[in-house]
């Protein structure tokens, strides 16, 4: 085909169908053993294991390959306390100062979330990722960003992947509001605080909520 710009080609690997199916189900039964973690061993976590998680998020699909994400990595005790002592702030407001509506305490019950984000001091490691709004130029002047939740979200999706994959765990957390990270990550108004995600092992006694996934026939449907 003739282009206008650079192409290269693309093979991605093939398999016989039952191989494709087999695949499959590995990819799937390993995902399915992924729960989000919310107490953490204090055992140091290899730097690289945490930028290995950044290079697979950053394979990520993006609005006219724009790439609109910025992951900040923070291991230094002072910076996650800080975090921590935020955190628990906002927290503290929503759980006990009445800003979560009734049916947002109803729909968290289960999950026996409280103010006390304690990991946030445990974990090695921090990761706070942002979501670029608008591009920057080096003239200041702004770049139009397409598709921005979407490409992030398929990001962090992978880069949480990415993080099991490693025997790691991880949290989705969005401190509510959140504005105060762009302040402790001396990050830029054309970024918007997106997720933090604690990152190290789960704790040898660690817990999860006993949940199930909804079945296929709920998630998929053949029209
Ligand atoms: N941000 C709060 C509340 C919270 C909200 C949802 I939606 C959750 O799935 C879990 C917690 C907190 O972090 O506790």
């Amino acid at each position: 085909m003739e282009h206008t710009n650079p192409f290269v080609p693309y093979a991605p690997d093939r398999y016989d169908e039952a191989e494709m199916i087999r695949r499959g189900r590995e990819f799937f039964e390993h995902v399915d053993r992924r729960r989000s973690v919310r107490f953490f061993s204090d055992e140091a976590v290899p730097r690289e294991c945490v930028e290995l998680a950044v290079m697979a998020a950053n394979t990520a699909p993006s609005g006219a390959h724009q790439q609109p994400w910025k992951f900040v990595l923070i291991g230094d005790a002072e910076t996650k306390r800080r975090i921590r002592v935020a955190a628990e702030e906002e927290e503290r407001q929503n759980y006990e100062g009445g800003r979560l509506t009734p049916e947002w305490r109803t729909a968290l019950a289960p999950l026996e979330t409280t103010s006390d984000k304690g990991y946030l001091e445990v974990v090695p490691w921090i990761v706070v990722c942002f979501a670029e709004k608008y591009g920057l130029r080096p003239d200041g002047a702004r770049v139009k960003h397409y598709y921005v939740n979407e490409s992030v979200g398929i990001a962090c999706g992978l880069f949480i992947t990415a993080l099991h994959t490693m025997g790691l765990s991880t949290l989705t957390h969005t401190p509510n509001p959140m504005a105060f990270l762009s302040e402790i990550c001396s990050r830029p108004g054309n970024e918007r605080p997106y997720i933090l995600f604690p990152v190290g092992y789960a704790a040898p006694d660690a817990e999860v909520p006993d949940l199930t996934r909804k079945p296929l026939d709920e998630a998929l449907v053949h029209f």
